[in-house]
């Protein structure tokens, strides 16, 4: 069973996690997790504390001569920006005397959170549910990605929208209609979409994202949208019909609904299916190459809560960002007035960003679900558990039901 817990506020000295149960042997360095961390700061629309923040991890336990030991992981990513905030959130009391924050902003969890926790400063509710969090799972994360690429599972993600501005070219029908190249991959799909300054794959619609981008700003406005998240290499097998909480699909619902400002969740053609026939709506069952497999991917590789070998794709909506430098109405809880909102640094879009924090979310799910399945307490014993699993899949199948 693997698990990671995160800690740190937004402006506090550091993001740390600790990341447990992953088999030894696994290689795995700073400059991997870097790499991811830096694809999670990027993009057209990103706000003023990406230009002072560059994460970086330091691995401070569970890793020996660049190979993983079977132990806790821990990762320590600084804030940079702690810098200016010593006293702001200096964890010991302090005799300076600093402003409380009294204004909520809708959309954001700042008045949910003082109503919860009882504080008398919005700026308690602010630091951990900033999306500054992220961070650390992202590097959490990297060491289930680094893991399932050793199985030749590679997970990638694009932009579908930002505001609505869709590509012409529907990449996202060829997924479903799967439609790919025998070479397509996760691994290959970020190669396109990172060169992108908004994480799309197509020039023209970049062009108009980043107009209406530029045009959101003037007006002191925010931006969503939505993006697809693909895993390749997923054998057939992972998750289970049993029970609720050991289906695949419903684990990763709740791991990319669980990424802030994530409104939504669909995982293959799940919406377009409920509007159309169970024949435009199923993946026919068909053999090729010697092996069974499906026409088409609605499905998003997943039936019955049980990966289908195809694609896994997830889609997912992320609402705009809730800090808006032109305000809308709040109320002023020192007074007990009607207000505009507060403005503060934000960022004006972020939905690259979030694509990149669900590709290391979807990437957790499936290496939980994996070695749940596989096993293994060193590298080793888990390879020799899957390479016999996958080695004798079809003829099991076909011995099996042979002359029934
Ligand atoms: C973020 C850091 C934050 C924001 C953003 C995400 O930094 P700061 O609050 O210091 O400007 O840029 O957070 C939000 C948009 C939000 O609503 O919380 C990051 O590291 O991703």
């Amino acid at each position: 069973m693997i698990r990671f817990l995160t800690a740190g506020e937004s402006h506090g000295k550091a993001l740390t996690t600790i990341v447990d149960g992953f088999p030894s042997n696994l290689k795995i360095n700073s400059e991997y997790i870097d790499y991811q961390l830096k694809r999670r700061q990027f993009g057209y629309g990103r706000g003023l504390r990406m230009k002072i923040e560059n994460d970086k991890v330091e691995i401070l336990s569970g890793v020996r001569f660049g190979k993983t030991l079977g132990t806790p992981i821990s990762l320590l990513i600084s804030n940079k920006d702690w810098e200016n905030w010593q006293t702001k959130m200096s964890v010991t009391e302090v005799d300076e005397q600093t402003d409380k924050i009294t204004i909520p902003r809708p959309g954001h969890a700042d008045l949910v959170g003082v109503s919860k926790y009882n504080f008398d400063d919005i700026r308690n509710s602010i630091e951990r549910s900033s999306a500054r969090e992220t961070a650390a799972r992202v590097a959490a994360c990297s060491v289930a990605r680094k893991f399932l690429e050793e199985f030749g599972i590679h997970i990638g993600s694009y932009v579908e929208s930002i505001g609505g501005i869709f590509s012409k070219d529907d990449f996202t029908q060829k997924l479903f209609n799967n439609d790919l190249s025998s070479s397509f991959s996760g691994k290959k799909l970020n190669l396109l979409s990172d060169k992108s300054q908004v994480r799309v794959l197509d020039s023209e619609q970049e062009k108009k994202i980043i107009n209406k981008i530029k045009s959101a700003k003037k007006k002191g406005d925010t931006l969503g949208g939505t993006f697809v998240v693909v895993a390749t290499g997923v054998p057939v097998g992972l998750g289970s019909f049993v029970h609720y909480d050991r289906r695949m699909d419903a684990e990763i619902a709740h791991a990319i609904m669980s990424i802030n400002a994530v409104k939504g969740v669909e995982i293959g053609a799940g919406f377009y299916s409920a509007e159309n026939f169970g024949s435009q709506s199923h993946d026919e069952i068909i053999i090729s190459k010697n092996k069974l497999t499906r026409k088409t991917n609605r499905a998003g590789g997943i039936e019955g809560g049980i990966t289908t070998g195809l694609p896994v794709i997830v889609r997912a909506a992320m609402k705009p960002i809730a800090t808006l430098m032109s305000p809308i109405e709040s109320v002023d809880l020192s007074k007990m007035k009607k207000v505009l909102s507060r403005r503060e640094r934000s960022d004006f879009v972020a939905v690259p960003a979030c694509a990149v924090i669900a590709e290391s979310m979807l990437a957790w799910s499936i290496a939980k679900f994996f070695l749940e399945k596989f096993g293994g307490d060193s590298l080793e014993e888990t390879k020799q558990n899957y390479h016999k699993y996958i080695s004798e899949l079809h003829n099991r199948i076909k011995n099996n039901f042979k002359g029934k």
